[in-house]
């Protein structure tokens, strides 16, 4: 694939001139921890990026599969492509220019009296091409979204709702003394044929993925944030409020289904799902996805409705993230009522931040792609991925259930019958998240559970695995590292899920009720995962050791939009006293890392390699090759920080490492006698 010329790029650039001059390939600059397990993703299923000619800059924001193997792609930049030949085995496809002048349109749709509804930033437009030239030539707005004009207030959409009307949901504005300053941000909403908006479900915040399922069911992705401990799909009805608090100014609008008040809200960090209890109307998420394990920025979400034509999944979902560049599987169930549902890794190792997901023609799931102001651990800017499923089927976790006594895992072919069967090839460990105003949260209320017993059905395809105490509302990590295939001996290609457990089903047990087990399930709470703020590399107070004396060198050190920190090069002599403020400004969390010379890559891969852990480690991996760091910051937020320069003059780096950043959150200290 060919680069186009573009500001991004070109800023993007700027700062891999650095890097390039420390480390001479990208393979050393951004060394991908999970290489192996991605050439193994790739036997399974193929991935084949799409050439795109040079004066493109495809910020692909919505893909339309049309009849005949076309696509329509609508781009960022407000264009929409229309693109032939991309299914071709060795793809060399044409684009022509079907629409442009957009404002940043997100998602586009065939419209049932022909044409194709499209979302903008502004409005709901019905485009047709009304002579068939190829080119769009009727734009009629068919409602207008209010703006205040915050670059965060994103529309995302249409979906065809099943009584005929269209639905679009609204991100919050950002920053600002509301993030809801107009009508209906935050909101899911509802268009009729004739252009009245009908608000659905309130509490959104970057709702960037969003679907009805082929049960009517409607889903919400959303993005960790301010009331949004990670990333999550919900299942909304009307009248529900899932969350972020800035979109109840507008409960007391004619209309709302909502009445909840922000005030209404606390603002208490405990976990969502008991906050619900106490506060009718909160709807928890039906399935949580950790953060920086299953992805960082939940975007595009669909339905496996091929039948088993794109793999074993058939009837099951994929979420797309942006940060991570990857994709993760998703299976539901309802339980009392509740819907709720685990998660798996799937596929990693895309070319960019992934913002949307169409099923086309022949089972090919297109992918669609920027990265613009977000970064992302694919390093291209922009681009149009396509993935096939090859017809070989992975040993995988085809699905977890609840049961009323745990868990039942089953499999795409049969598990080794002694090895399952064994306690030990498993480990189960539960958390949840905060409730609060706070940007994000760490895992809270970690806990191991114990494994019962262990049940292998006949045909090797299923296992029940029972735990003494099951904890409703919170996530289960379920482990299986050890579980091998009976036929080819091999290990999951996934080895873990997460369940969220919302509701504990009926039916039979394989163990005993214990009976004290309701009580340690609703009040147990265990300490969070260790921390290391304030350990010896977070000195935030003036270190005993300086005896009074001053700092030899006070650096002040900033952010700017789009993973960046405000300076790349900082100076300082071997062995100084430093003092270094750094100011987080930004609308994401940020830390400050300093490594020995080289390694800041290294360190930033390692970062991503924490899972639960990670975000109480503030990312920062217990490694010797970190100098000195600062806590994760929330956004606006501040760290002064102190520590000595090594004596060894030299180039060192710094980085961010929240996952994902520091491929562009990077710099130098420079280091002099
Ligand atoms: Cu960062």
């Amino acid at each position: 694939m060919k680069h186009s010329i573009s500001l991004t790029l070109c800023l993007s650039a700027a700062l891999a001139v650095s890097a390039l001059a420390q480390n001479p390939s990208a393979e050393e600059r951004f060394a991908k921890p999970s290489d192996d397990l991605v050439k193994l993703e790739n036997q399974y299923w193929e991935r084949t990026p799409i050439p795109i000619p040079d004066d493109i800059i495809l910020e692909s924001s919505g893909i339309l599969a049309l009849p005949n193997q076309e696509l329509l792609v609508t781009t960022r930049r407000g264009e929409i492509w229309h693109i032939a030949g991309a299914y071709d085995k060795v793809p060399n496809p044409k684009f022509t220019l079907f629409a442009s002048g957009l404002h940043e349109p997100l998602g586009i749709i065939a419209a049932p009296t022909g044409g194709y509804y499209v979302a903008q930033r502004p409005e709901v437009t019905h485009i047709r091409d009304t002579d068939g030239d190829g080119r769009a030539d009727s734009f009629k707005t068919l409602a207008r979204i209010p703006i205040s004009g915050s670059y965060h207030e994103y529309a995302f959409g249409p979906k065809l709702a099943p009584n005929g009307n269209l639905r679009v949901t609204l991100n919050v504005a950002f920053g600002a003394a509301t993030q809801s300053p107009v009508p209906w941000r935050g909101w899911m909403i509802e268009i009729t044929p004739d252009g009245q908006i009908i608000p659905i479900a309130a509490g959104l915040r970057s709702p960037a993925g969003f679907t009805v399922t082929s049960q009517g069911v409607w889903l919400a992705a959303e993005n960790q944030g301010e009331w949004v401990g990670s990333g999550r799909i919900t299942q909304i009805d009307p009248g529900d409020f899932i969350g972020h608090i800035a979109s109840l100014a507008w409960t007391r609008e004619p209309g709302s289904t909502v009445s909840l008040r922000p005030g209404d809200i606390p603002d208490s960090a405990d976990p969502m799902h008991e906050v619900a209890k106490r506060i009718p109307g909160i709807k928890p998420p039906a399935v949580w996805l950790p953060h920086t394990i299953q992805g960082i920025s939940t975007a595009g979400l669909i339905e496996d409705l091929t039948g088993g034509d794109f793999g074993p999944f058939a009837g099951q979902f994929y979420i797309s993230d942006q940060g991570q560049s990857k994709i993760v599987r998703m299976s539901m169930e309802q339980v009392k009522g509740v819907w709720q549902g685990a998660s798996y890794n799937f596929r990693e190792g895309f070319e960019c931040g992934i913002i949307r997901l169409t099923m086309g023609e022949n089972a090919t799931l297109w992918v669609g792609e920027t990265n613009r102001g977000w970064g992302s651990v694919g390093e291209k800017t922009e681009g149009l991925e396509r993935l096939v499923w090859t017809g070989k089927t992975p040993f995988e976790i085809l699905e977890a259930k609840a049961q009323s006594d745990g868990f039942l895992l089953s499999f795409t072919e049969p598990v080794d019958p002694a090895i399952a069967a064994d306690p030990a090839s498993y480990s189960v460990t539960s958390f949840t998240y905060k409730y609060h105003k706070t940007y994000g949260s760490p895992p809270i209320n970690v806990a191991s559970h114990q494994i019962a017993k262990i049940e292998v059905a006949d045909d090797g395809l299923s296992v029940r695995i029972a735990l003494p105490i099951l904890r409703e509302g919170y996530i289960h990590e379920i482990k299986a590292p050890g579980l091998r295939s009976a036929k080819s001996g091999t290990a999951l290609l996934h080895d873990t899920t997460y369940y969220t457990l919302n509701q504990i089903p009926y039916g039979d047990r394989i163990i005993p009720i214990r009976l004290e087990a309701e009580t340690i399930t609703r009040h147990h709470h265990v300490p969070a995962v260790a921390t290391n703020a304030a350990s010896a590399k977070n000195q935030t107070s003036v270190p005993a050791d300086w005896n009074g004396k001053a700092a030899d060198k006070v650096i002040n050190l900033g952010t700017e939009p789009g993973l960046k920190f405000d300076q790349t090069l900082l100076t300082a002599k071997a062995g100084d006293r430093v003092k270094l403020t750094f100011n987080n400004v930004d609308d994401m969390m940020h830390n400050f890392v300093l490594t020995t010379p080289g390694t800041g890559q290294t360190v930033g891969a390692a970062a991503m390699q924490l899972g639960v852990s990670g975000e109480g480690m503030s990312f920062v991996p217990n490694s010797t090759a970190v100098i000195a760091h600062t806590t994760i910051l929330q956004p606006e937020s501040t760290e002064t920080i102190y520590f000595t320069v090594p004596n060894k003059p030299g180039d060192y780096d710094f980085v961010c490492t929240f996952p994902g950043h520091s491929i562009l959150m990077k710099g130098i200290m420079r280091v002099t006698k």
